[in-house]
């Protein structure tokens, strides 16, 4: 399988981005496999959806959650709520292989207490981007917020505080997590529209787990 002969050419590596980020290569190598078979069991009980922007427009990637809390949008606004408005019923639970290597990348980046009561999965097809934002729905900014992605490469857009400052570009492989937080929290990110391509875990996408302490 091409996925170990990859993890094995790269080699795990501990780079800074700036205060308070950090990107932790090959972190998740190890756990790809396992990761995704859980994120398709999540989405077997809550499965993916494209959900409307507060101006009312059909996201591009799709979602899912799982946890105690899940992050929604729709004409009411962004938000973090305990049941999935599709079934009206509680998100699935957070897989412990999810919520152990979100607390063990944590602490990697340097935050020991991090303990995610929630983990958006979001799913991208080629086409598929996400725009310009800032993550602060989240109740304790001080927390930091860890991403893992998996499957197809994708182009990070990592900004400043303000909307306007030029993004930094970033080119995350699957297996790459990035931890933020203190300084960093209320950069302005996003993703670069996700280029065609197949990879050898999850065929022709990507998803990105993104774990955070939201209640
Ligand atoms: C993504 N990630 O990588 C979208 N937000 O698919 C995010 O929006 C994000 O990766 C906050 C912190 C880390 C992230
Ligand atoms: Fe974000």
């Amino acid at each position: 399988m091409t996925g170990d002969l990859f993890a094995a050419l790269r080699a795990p590596a501990i780079e800074p981005i700036a205060d308070g980020a950090t990107w932790l290569r090959a972190y998740a190598d190890d756990d790809a496999v396992a990761l995704i078979q859980a994120i398709e069991q999540v989405t077997t009980q809550s499965p993916f959806r494209q959900m409307q922007t507060p101006g009312g427009y059909t996201m591009s990637v799709a979602m899912s959650n799982c946890g105690e809390l899940g992050w929604v949008t729709d004409r009411r606004g962004y938000r973090y709520q305990h049941e999935d408005p599709l079934l009206q019923q509680p998100w699935p639970t957070m897989p412990g292989i999810f919520l152990e290597l979100a607390v063990r990348a944590a602490a990697a980046a340097g935050f020991n207490d991090f303990l995610p009561d929630a983990c958006l999965i979001n799913r991208y097809a080629p086409g598929a981007r996400m725009s310009l934002h800032q993550d602060k729905n989240e109740s304790d900014m001080a927390q930091p917020i860890v991403s893992v992605s998996l499957g197809l490469p994708a182009t990070f857009l990592f900004g400043g505080a303000e909307r306007a400052d030029r993004p930094v570009r970033m080119r995350l492989e699957s297996g790459d997590v990035v931890v933020w937080g203190g300084p960093a929290r209320l950069r302005f990110h996003g993703v670069d529209t996700l280029a065609q391509g197949t990879h050898a875990l999850t065929g022709e996408c990507r998803y990105n787990l993104t774990f955070r302490k939201a209640g």
